[in-house]
């Protein structure tokens, strides 16, 4: 009899345990705004769908579940909403955010730093990377051959006048389009003096003409 009290009481407990561990990791592994992005339709469904109607309790258990599955970021990179790719047009636009706040670091793209964003893009595509300074300091970005170079690719591939960078917010974008060269693996890196070796730059792979692009990190 009162074992059977118990039991039901305990695993309600490590039911909230759960719940509560599941919610801190998400957060400590928060790079990014909390805020899903609005294209995703299915996380979004999925969180509104899930048995919204009875308790508190019911409600938990949905929000686990929705953080588990953004938590499996492996699969799905939080990062996706930073690209757009045209099969027809052959085209893949990048958004680097410069210096995302929630960041640990100023010198990141997107939250990521030292080549962990890596971004995929066939040959003979066109690369536009698309550069939004929310930091503190000035940024640029460019397509360089390796995280030690400072020189890009081309000359066009880099924002304007790139050692010195973009300002900071308010009105501080700009963007350089790059068709994919050779096969390889490249970096898109800041080219302010230091900002590189901070860790400021990204992996860039420019695959065979018949691959996929992506992004990961
Ligand atoms: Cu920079």
């Amino acid at each position: 009899m009162r074992l059977r009290l118990v039991m039901p009481l305990c695993a309600a407990l490590l039911l909230i345990a759960g719940c509560g561990s599941a919610a801190t990791y998400e957060v400590g592994q928060q790079y990014y705004p909390p805020t899903p992005p609005s294209s995703s339709s299915s996380g979004q469904a999925a969180g509104s769908t899930t048995t919204a109607p009875t308790t508190t309790g019911t409600s938990g258990a949905g929000s686990t579940s929705s953080g588990t599955s953004s938590g499996t970021s492996s699969a799905s990179s939080p990062l996706s909403k930073y690209l757009s790719v045209s099969t027809a047009k052959k085209t893949v636009t990048l958004t680097l955010i410069a210096g995302l706040k929630s960041s640990p670091s100023p010198f990141n793209y997107d939250g990521t730093l030292s080549g962990q964003m890596v971004v995929s893009v066939p040959t003979g595509w066109t690369l536009t990377v698309d550069l939004q300074n929310q930091g503190v300091l000035p940024h640029s970005a460019a397509v360089v051959r390796n995280s030690t170079s400072l020189t890009p690719v081309t000359a066009s591939a880099a924002t304007p006048n790139a050692a010195n960078g973009i300002g900071t917010p308010p009105g501080s974008s700009a963007h350089f389009s790059w068709t994919a060269g050779a096969v390889g693996t490249y970096a898109i890196a800041c080219l302010i003096a230091g900002h590189e070796t901070a860790g400021m730059w990204a992996t860039l792979k420019v695959l065979p003409s018949n691959g996929t692009p992506s992004i990961s990190g």
